[in-house]
């Protein structure tokens, strides 16, 4: 197989996705790190790898991809690992109808709502409180089983995962996760995954 090549970086959230279907496909591949909010500084012709200028992409022989549900379907499909998209048409639906929740809601909400405020500003303000626990409300209510569409892994846990984590390094956020029974149970078995432990943020090796 053509070696795969991943762009992005170790600190977000959408190259983690990408790297945790990686892991879990056990597709091997090389990583080339970039700081994406560094704009002045991207690599040369970056932005003809992605014209949006984000992270992640990735390239395999004359193959180049953006967009992460794009990356995943991929490389799923590469690696006939389909089981992480459900075939019964339900629960097929809740797990894409996760991904989008997460995407919409879950990324600006509890990484930049949450995460990004407590780093940069310091106090989190109660709006962005209970923009947070609205999401989290949300998925809670899922109540599919093991994992958050059913009783098996699938793309939505690995989208859930990289967003919880950096929601509950914060002070806020661990209380506030920790509200939630079966977030909180489902964030503990997935912190046990090789794949998850593989990828960790930097800052979690801080924590
Ligand atoms: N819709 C894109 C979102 C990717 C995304 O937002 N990536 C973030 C890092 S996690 C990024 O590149 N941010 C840089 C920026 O917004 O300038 C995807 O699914 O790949």
């Amino acid at each position: 197989m053509t070696r795969i090549r991943l762009h992005g970086a170790s600190y977000s959230v959408y190259t983690r996705i990408a790297r945790l279907i990686l892991a879990e496909c056990a597709l091997s591949y090389d990583f080339i790190e970039l700081d994406i909010f560094d704009k002045e500084n991207l690599p040369a012709g970056y932005l003809e790898l992605h014209p949006f200028s984000k992270i992640p992409v990735l390239e395999q022989g004359d193959v180049r991809l953006f967009e992460t549900d794009a990356i995943a379907q991929y490389l799923v499909a590469l690696a006939k690992q389909e089981r992480f998209l459900p075939a019964d048409p339900l629960t097929r639906a809740r797990c894409l109808q996760l991904m989008r929740i997460l995407d919409n809601y879950a990324y600006p909400k509890l990484v930049w709502g949450i995460w990004v405020e407590d780093q940069e500003r310091g106090p989190l303000s109660a709006e962005a409180i209970a923009e947070a626990r609205n999401v989290l409300r949300v998925l809670e209510s899922f109540d599919a089983g093991a994992y958050l569409s059913g009783h098996d892994l699938t793309l939505a846990d690995i989208w859930a995962l990289p967003m919880i984590t950096y929601l509950q390094m914060t002070p806020r956020g661990s209380v506030m996760l920790s509200e939630c029974s079966k977030l909180s149970r489902w964030f503990g078995t997935m912190g046990q995954r090789a794949s998850v432990q593989a990828t960790r943020f930097p800052a979690e090796h801080d924590t």
